[in-house]
């Protein structure tokens, strides 16, 4: 993907997953937006911008090695990520039997005693493979700790569980008592 794609990927990220506001934009209840709205405020914003078209959008979520937009008739959201005060909905799905998150070493200690947070975003983020939760601690540490989460242990016992796109899983918090350590 090239510079201009990716620069355009990460504002796309920055106003439908944590300021809309600054965008002129407001997200509806499931995080959506009329396309046409956000070509008109990211015109504004940069000179080379000026032209943008749907089929901008539909470049980088083709190019992207990430499935992190979703648009169909009119309408573009963030499949994940949100940090925005009002809650997005999501359909609260059964998990499979395990699901995988990637963090730091120091993160991992306090997760062993308080459970995983959603911390800055609104639901906790977890994959349904291991290779996925690696990329998602590389991010941060050379020393991914990967904790294997028991999703339909979990969710037994109530804690719900949410689809954000095919590889992305989203979660509210979840206790210690479901998750191994290595
Ligand atoms: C950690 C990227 C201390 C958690 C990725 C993580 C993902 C705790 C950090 C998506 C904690 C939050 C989300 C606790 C959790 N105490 N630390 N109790 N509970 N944490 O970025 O999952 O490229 O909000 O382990 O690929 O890293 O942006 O979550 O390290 O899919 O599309 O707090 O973002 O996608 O960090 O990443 P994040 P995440 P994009």
């Amino acid at each position: 993907m090239n510079e201009n794609l990716v620069q355009l990927s990460r504002t796309m990220s920055y106003a439908l997953r944590h300021h809309p506001e600054q965008f002129e934009l407001k997200l509806d209840d499931e995080g959506w937006v009329a396309v046409e709205d956000l070509l008109s405020a990211l015109r504004q914003r940069r000179q080379e911008w000026q032209h943008l078209r749907e089929e901008d959008f539909a470049a980088v979520i083709a190019q992207s090695e990430k499935q992190r937009f979703e648009m169909r008739d009119g309408m573009i959201r963030a499949y994940y990520g949100h940090s925005v005060p009002q809650k997005i909905t999501r359909e609260p799905t059964a998990p499979p039997a395990i699901l995988f998150h990637g963090t730091t070493p120091d993160a991992a200690r306090a997760i062993k005693t308080e459970g995983l947070k959603p911390m800055k975003r609104q639901y906790v983020h977890l994959s349904d493979e291991e290779t996925t939760a690696r990329q998602v601690a590389l991010r941060r540490t050379q020393r991914p700790v990967i904790l294997k989460i028991s999703a339909s242990q979990a969710y037994q016992h109530g804690i719900k569980f949410y689809l954000g796109n095919d590889m992305v899983w989203l979660a509210d918090p979840i206790p210690p008592q479901f998750i191994q350590f290595p």
